[in-house]
């Protein structure tokens, strides 16, 4: 295997006038003829990347070239330079074969739909390119079939029988090409841009699925018109087509005006999505349109800048979603995901900085450290250069490197431009990786509060040292009686140790730390209960109100599990929440919803103990079922209450409100042994509150004729049905779930080849904690045999599954022999894929 450095990065010695393609489809055997114009910038072999394909004939200017220019197992074709002029048209003739792509990389087939897929370096399975992307080119493309709709990236140029022609007039490199062909509907609508250019908007899908598609329609006008308002970015094309398809690897993908969608960020119905579901739709609908200017009109040099367009697009998305819902829920919820994900892999064996300087398969990095912790960064610097540098930056940065493919480098460069602030510590955050942890300690003396901060981060794989960060600490003072005697202020940590200190507080004040989530680290505190308490009640930012219930409820999980009692005070405090919860339903529902076992394992391991995964099972149960009972009839009230009446809207109201019930749901059935939600699952007219009562009446054991009704109503809906294999083995006692993986698994309808449907129950499964991490390995054992079976057909999935076994280091060490004996197990698989390889020797390393 072949590990690529950031160091060795040199420019291409040519670059491209055009591209012209033309697609002579046909399932088995589609020709691909491509017309590339180089010309030549500086000495050296031009080198093409290709893999899988059946050359027919390569020419320069009209003259055959041999084949033996190609060395198919490296997948390159060198052209020596001494054999080119300065400028020339290379011409290559291939075949390939869609049907029999399984890997979904490149060109391939979804239910008779051609599609493609490209990012990282999917483009080199459909013909020779220089496959990076620092190399842009305007694209000129002819689709031949019958196929009623023939799609292609830019703007249509002609349209006959058989035959469809596109051109994009904006230079792009080869991962945001896209072609689309098959019998799809238009669900059509046109947007005015500020400039007052007219679009046409399209989105695709199959005959019938034309009335689940009015949601993402919105969602796309509504993210053209905030980019302009927000960013004053504007579309730059007469189309923009996004296209739903089944088999789809990751949630979408932003080629140049013609996103490709997995089905399940586009379809929706109230009767078969969840609230969840319209806004993650809305969420990536947004990002992938965002991606138009960050990402595509400036582009990466090299994939080891991925952060330079996915942190910021992230970035981008969240404030989309905030803007359009409800910022607070929102950052807790964006949190809440940093944590479960991006957190335990910057802890574990996986861990690298936002930007690697090294990968053998760069599929392996689009991780939640790249994208989500790439986004945080930019909140950090945006709060440290303020609201206007922010914006001066990014206008900078258009302006600047609008055509370009650029670096981290050259990001930062626009906000020391900008700005005039000096980034070189800053920029740590992009190179190192780990997460810190910043230690709080007090001091009250003479009616002044000093506090000192220390920061450290533990090593990480190849990365011994981590120097000290620039860490903005955004806290405020809250005193005794519950008033706000210092409002938010940030504190620049730029040394490993700092103090501050405040005077005329009143009496000795809470500290309200870390508000809003200013900085992605972890924080170590002495704090008591009765100050977590207060705080929940009474802190005026919603993060931190929210994060110290969190950290009671945890106190108290711990302690459970650990075989003491526990939760008494949070128990206590949640009155406080529930007599207000009907003002923020949503806020309320985050706060009453108990940290999930992972979580609680997760805080075990960093107070230095072992995680026993059915005691912590056992410890949640419990604590769940005291709250109930002590609130029983404030929960049963607000159950009650928060039906929505009327139709089903997908708004953030209605949804605050759903959740708030789904939460207090959770509750009550531990006293209820399952009535509420069994009536629930039968009268729901939506899927929120179907699927919500449905995996309650699994963990309650009761879940027999629902789960036969569902499947009855739904056996047709392959998305609705992912719902159904995927809650099972996550809802199901830790010790049914495996029995009941095994069942689904062995079910004709577990498609196991389509990603949506193998990820519904194998990470179904995996995320079910205390099954997955069962004390026998069988959870191991199953996982590995799953991915085993996945690898040899597709690699890009199967790779990513790995990580549910990052975190086996934590655990004892009888569990640590069996996973990683499940891990050699793929080690020693012959044929292993070089994805697979690299996630399994990393983790074993
Ligand atoms: N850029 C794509 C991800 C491609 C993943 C390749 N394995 C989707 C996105 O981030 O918007
Ligand atoms: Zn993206």
């Amino acid at each position: 295997t072949v590990t690529h450095y950031l160091a060795d990065w040199r420019p291409f010695p040519y670059e491209i006038a055009e591209t012209r393609l033309e697609f002579d489809l046909a399932p088995r055997a589609t020709r691909v003829l491509s017309q590339i114009d180089f010309r030549r910038l500086s000495a050296g072999d031009l080198v093409l990347d290709g893999i899988g394909l059946d050359t027919l004939s390569l020419a320069i200017d009209g003259k055959p070239l041999p084949l033996d220019l190609i060395d198919a197992e490296r997948g390159r074709l060198t052209l020596p330079a001494a054999d080119l002029p300065d400028s020339f048209t290379f011409a290559a003739e291939v075949a390939i074969d869609p049907e029999a792509n399984t890997a979904l990389e490149g060109l391939y087939l979804s239910g008779g739909i051609f599609c493609t897929q490209c990012e990282a370096e999917g483009f080199r399975h459909i013909t020779w390119y220089p496959d990076r992307p620092d190399v842009m080119a305007p694209f000129r493309v002819t689709i031949n079939s019958d196929m009623p709709v023939l799609l292609s990236n830019g703007n249509p140029v002609s349209r006959a029988e058989g035959r469809a022609i596109w051109h994009d007039p904006w230079p792009k490199p080869a991962y945001l090409f896209a072609l689309v062909a098959g019998d799809l509907r238009a669900v059509p609508d046109s947007f005015t841009t500020m400039s007052g250019r007219k679009v046409a908007l399209n989105v695709w899908v199959r005959p019938g699925d034309e009335g689940r598609a009015g949601y993402a329609m919105e969602s796309l006008i509504r993210s053209m018109q905030w980019d302009e308002r927000v960013y004053g970015r504007e579309y730059d094309l007469d189309v923009f087509n996004i296209v739903a398809v089944d088999d789809f690897n990751m949630g979408a993908m932003e080629n140049k005006g013609l996103n490709i969608f997995n089905s399940k960020l586009v379809l929706a119905s109230p009767e078969t999505a969840t609230d969840g579901d319209y806004e993650r739709i809305e969420g990536v609908i947004g990002h992938e349109y965002f991606h138009n200017w960050t990402g595509n009109r400036i582009t990466c040099r090299d994939w080891f800048q991925l952060c330079l367009k996915e942190g910021l697009t992230v970035f981008r998305d969240q404030q989309f979603t905030a803007d359009m819902r409800s910022p607070a829920v929102n950052r807790i919820q964006d949190v809440q995901a940093l944590r479960a994900r991006q957190f335990r892999e910057d802890a574990g064996p996986l861990a690298h900085p936002p930007r690697p300087d090294r990968y053998q398969e760069i599929n392996n990095f689009y991780t939640a450290t790249v994208y989500e912790k790439g986004a945080e960064v930019i909140g950090m610097l945006k709060r440290l250069v303020g609201d206007d540098g922010y914006r001066a930056a990014l206008d900078l940065y258009f302006d600047r490197h609008d055509g370009q493919a650029c670096t981290i480098e050259d990001w930062l460069r626009v906000f020391e431009d900008a700005t005039g602030r000096d980034l070189t510590q800053f920029k740590r955050w992009y190179t190192d990786a780990g997460t810190p942890r910043l230690t709080m300690t007090e001091d009250w003396a003479d009616g002044a509060l000093t506090l000192h901060f220390r920061q450290e981060t533990a090593p990480t794989p190849g990365q011994p040292d981590k120097p000290a960060r620039v860490i903005p600490i955004a806290l405020g003072l809250i005193g005794p009686n519950g008033d706000e005697v210092l409002p938010t202020t940030v504190l620049e940590m730029t040394a490993a140790e700092q103090s501050v200190s405040f005077r005329d507080t009143g009496a000795r004040p809470v500290v309200s730390l870390l508000r809003g989530f200013s900085a992605p680290v972890t924080v170590a505190r002495e704090i008591g209960a009765d100050q977590q308490a207060l705080l929940l009640t009474h802190d005026t930012d919603p993060y931190a109100r929210w994060q110290a219930g969190r950290d009671l409820a945890l106190d108290g999980l711990i302690a459970r599990a650990a075989g003491r009692t526990g939760g008494e005070e949070f128990t206590r405090a949640i009155a406080g929440i529930l007599d207000d919860a009907e003002a923020d339903p949503a806020f309320a529902a985050l706060c009453l919803t108990l940290p999930g076992e992972e979580e609680i394992a997760t805080a075990i391991a960093a107070r230095g103990a072992i995680p026993d995964p059915a005691s912590i099972h056992q410890a949640r149960r419990g604590l769940m079922q005291e709250i109930g009972t002590r609130h029983e009839p404030v929960l049963a009230r607000l159950y009650d209450a928060m039906a929505v009446a009327g139709p089903y809207r997908p708004d953030a109201e209605g949804a605050g409100r759903r959740s708030l019930r789904l939460a207090c749901l959770a509750l009550l059935t531990q006293l209820d042994d399952g009535a509420r939600a069994a009536a629930l699952f039968d009268t729901a007219g939506n899927m929120t509150e179907r699927q919500g009562a449905l995996e309650q009446l699994i963990a309650a054991g009761r879940d027999e004729q629902a789960l036969a009704a569902f499947a009855a109503e739904f056996g047709d809906n392959r998305l609705v049905m992912d719902k159904w294999f995927m809650v099972q083995p996550l809802r199901a006692a830790p010790d049914k779930a495996l029995a009941r993986a095994r069942e689904l698994a062995a079910r004709a309808d577990f498609d196991w080849k389509n990603p949506n449907r193998f990820r519904a129950l194998i990470a179904g499964f995996t995320a079910n904690h205390a099954a997955f991490h069962a004390a026998d390995g069988s959870g191991y054992d199953f996982l590995a045999e799953w991915l085993m079976r996945l690898d040899p057909v597709n690699p890009q999935t199967a790779a990513r599954m790995c990580s549910a076994f990052e975190t086996i280091a934590r655990y004892d060490s009888a569990r640590q022999v069996r996973a990683r004996a499940a891990l050699k197990r793929i080690a020693a698989m012959p044929g292993l894929s070089r994805n697979t390889d690299e996630m399994v020797s990393r983790i074993l390393a």
